[in-house]
């Protein structure tokens, strides 16, 4: 069986644990705390050079890290990965983007200023430039969604739960989504399709889960 070291609080790890819900794929969660440094242990750092959450393991023994990484290989033939080759480079373009204009941003105000006690103190000197680039990020999208329903193809794919999944708790590192309807239009479509998890989710390991897409 799969199994995801993940961070229940972590936007990285909820890409994965949403997408693996919405597959029905059956996997079995295994927390690593990285406020308590356990993604800093030898046995982990073995696992993963890299000491980040979510780690993915496969049976085999084999590991791969990068959130998006994991969803572009558990999404491979299914509804959620387009097959044509241009459709295919978009989603990754989304990814992409989310890695490098959204996620340092969005996904570090929060971490900072929510999950880390102290931690505004500790960054204080950050939170101009997080807000200044992570609104940014906001507007790109705002602009996107403004005309189509989803990321690519107009429909639901990978490219969306990457970017869902730390837009929707954006509030929570200070980022005000007031002013966004067509994100919040499309974060309300993508909560509300087939299959949808929220955070807090926890897979039932011992169950076989069904597919919902
Ligand atoms: N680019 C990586 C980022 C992963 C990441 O930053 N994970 C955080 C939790 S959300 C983590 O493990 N932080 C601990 C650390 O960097 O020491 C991904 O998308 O998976």
């Amino acid at each position: 069986m799969l199994k995801l070291h993940s961070m229940q609080s972590s936007g990285n790890s909820y890409k994965v644990r949403l997408l693996l819900a919405k597959l029905g794929r059956p996997f079995q969660l295994v927390d690593v705390d990285v406020l308590r440094g356990e993604n800093r242990t030898p046995d982990f750092l073995m696992k993963n050079p890299e000491g980040r959450v979510p780690l993915l393991e496969l049976p085999g023994g084999r590991f791969l890290a990068e959130s998006n990484a994991i969803l572009f290989h558990l999404a491979e033939g299914t509804p959620l990965l387009p097959a044509e080759a241009f459709s295919r480079a978009e989603v990754l373009r989304w990814m992409f983007f989310e890695q490098h204009s959204h996620e340092p941003a969005i996904a570090a105000a929060r971490f900072w200023l929510k999950l880390v006690r102290g931690g505004r103190e500790l960054r204080t000197h950050d939170v101009d430039r997080w807000m200044e680039e992570g609104y940014g990020a906001l507007r790109i999208m705002e602009r996107h969604l403004a005309r189509r329903p989803f990321f690519v193809d107009d429909r639901l794919s990978i490219a969306d739960i990457a970017l869902y999944a730390h837009t929707h708790v954006a509030g929570e590192g200070e980022f005000d989504l007031a002013t966004f309807p067509a994100l919040n239009a499309w974060l309300a479509r993508v909560a509300a399709a087939p299959g949808h998890v929220d955070i807090g989710w926890r897979p039932a390991t011992a169950r076989q889960m069904v597919s919902n897409i």
